[in-house]
């Protein structure tokens, strides 16, 4: 798979509406919230060409030189919300002070708080006993909150180089060095929380470049930009979803909306099975008109949010996006974090394991393993001591430092590693999180956020003037 999207070109192309397609060039001056431009025969044909173009050229040619632009190029993002975003805390445009050095002596910003919403826990909000067992947790809260402070910062650096034109593997390279940097990367105790999702279009989750893959983000393409920040194994996982063409606001704002519905719901006794039947319903009240036709929004079924632990991404329990979605007497409880993410599609609301892998993590419970493979042994060491139990891709494996500086300085890079990487898989010791699709030529999007359920509220902590 050296580029996944060869094969779905011709589909998406004739899915792709006449209406509402601005020009590609002038998305990177124009108003981004400006609505749809009657395009015509002329235009789309002007567009065909150079995009077959770009595709020979290798990509980028129509990347702004210089002075960046002040504005998200982006669809759904508050046209000044990136540099206004750090401005605020004195970071510099671009960032480089680590967000460490940004609050020194000062607290870091709380997330969103709202009350759990049952009306049973109420006596929360006011509750001595309450308050006096959170504070206890402030060490932990103050870990969230600045992982999700370089998360904000993080991501509103990648919206102001997200273009068409960008190869996702530099793309990738650029949003996780940043996330390095603004996080004092320190081998296990900070750094990356797991790699950058930028799934396209049908694919849903779990695609991240490897290395070799020269895939270029198209103005019709639509990616879920999925990346996690990780301080002493505390996680944020938080996404959203990148479109240029506005004939996908409907899909963007079902999802959006959607996740905020299953973050309204969440908190301590709240049912699991509710909240993925409130999530459901919101987003299945969007459609989608393309092409003349008008398709149902619908939620994919089998992707669900998740419980998070120290160390570990999806730490039990899995948080439905539909109706019946799990078990009944399932409840989130105190003190437990989750990630609230939902998905839609165009397509089956349904998806597969497919195309080729690129994330694998160590399993959370993986037993002692004898290895007969010289090869296999080194590589897991090497996992061991750079990634331990948290998610990695290969990307990370052959770059010089292995994927952490820190551990390895510049003499981390592992070569011909696929076959002790299959075998670390085969034995169970490494689980493949392949990529997650649903059919070809249907479009899908997600947004998600990280909450803490503290004893006394819940706390969005990424939530961001961005989403
Ligand atoms: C797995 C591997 C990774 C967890 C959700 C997710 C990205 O689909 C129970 C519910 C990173 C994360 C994960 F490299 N997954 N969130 N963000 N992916 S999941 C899952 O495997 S397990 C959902
Ligand atoms: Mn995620
Ligand atoms: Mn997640």
């Amino acid at each position: 798979m050296a580029d996944p999207k060869e094969d779905e070109k011709e589909t998406k192309e004739d899915e792709i509406a006449k209406a509402a397609a601005d020009e590609e060039e002038d998305d990177d001056e124009d108003d981004a919230a400006n609505g749809d431009a009657a395009a015509g025969g002329q235009t789309k044909k002007k567009k065909k060409k150079k995009k077959k173009k770009k595709k020979k050229g290798g990509g980028g040619a129509n990347l702004v030189v210089g002075t960046p632009s002040k504005k998200p190029p982006a669809r759904g993002l508050k046209e000044t919300a990136y540099t206004d975003y750090y401005v605020k805390y004195g970071q510099t445009e671009p960032p480089i002070i680590p967000v460490a050095d940004l609050f020194v002596g000062k607290e870091f910003p709380k997330g969103e708080i709202l009350p759990h919403p049952l009306p049973s826990q109420a006596f929360r909000e006011t509750s001595e006993e309450v308050r006096s067992r959170e504070r206890l947790q402030e060490d932990l809260y103050s870990k969230v909150r600045q992982a999700a402070e370089v998360h904000r910062q993080v991501r509103a650096y990648a919206q102001s180089f997200i273009k068409p034109g960008i190869k996702l593997a530099d793309m990738c390279r650029d949003l996780e060095n940043k996330n390095r940097e603004l996080n004092l990367e320190h081998g296990l105790e900070r750094g990356i929380g797991f790699p950058t999702g930028c799934s396209l279009n049908h694919v849903a989750a779990h695609y991240t470049p490897n290395p070799g893959d020269d895939t270029v983000l198209q103005h019709d393409d639509v990616m879920k930009v999925d990346f996690g920040v990780q301080i002493d194994g505390r996680i944020i996982d938080s996404a959203w979803t990148v479109a240029f063409n506005p004939v996908y606001d409907p899909l963007l704002q079902s999802v959006r909306e959607a996740t905020d519905t299953g973050l309204r719901h969440a908190g301590i006794d709240s049912r699991l099975c509710d909240i993925g039947e409130a999530i459901q319903e919101t987003m299945e009240s969007f459609e989608l008109e393309m092409g003349g036709k008008t398709l149902p929004i619908k939620a994919i079924r089998n992707l669900n949010g998740h419980s998070i632990g120290p160390y570990q991404i999806h730490a039990g329990k899995s948080v439905p996006i539909v109706k019946n979605g799990c078990e009944e007497s399932l409840v989130m409880e105190e003190g437990e974090i989750f990630a609230i993410e939902t998905f839609c599609s165009t397509g089956r609301g349904y998806v597969n394991e497919d195309m080729e892998c690129s994330h694998y993590m160590k399993r959370f419970d993986a037993g002692h393993v004898p290895l007969r493979m010289q090869s296999s042994k080194r590589l897991l060491s090497h996992i061991n001591k750079t990634f331990g139990t948290l998610a990695f891709c290969r990307r990370w494996l052959e770059r010089e430092d292995g994927g952490s500086f820190f551990v390895n300085g510049n003499n981390g890079r592992q070569t011909k590693y696929m076959g002790a990487l299959k075998n670390l898989c085969d034995v169970g010791i490494i689980q493949p999180y392949p990529p997650l699709c649903d059919t070809r030529g249907c479009f899908t999007a997600q947004y998600e956020h990280t909450i803490i359920i503290r004893p006394s509220c819940k706390e969005i902590v990424s939530r961001g003037d961005d989403y």
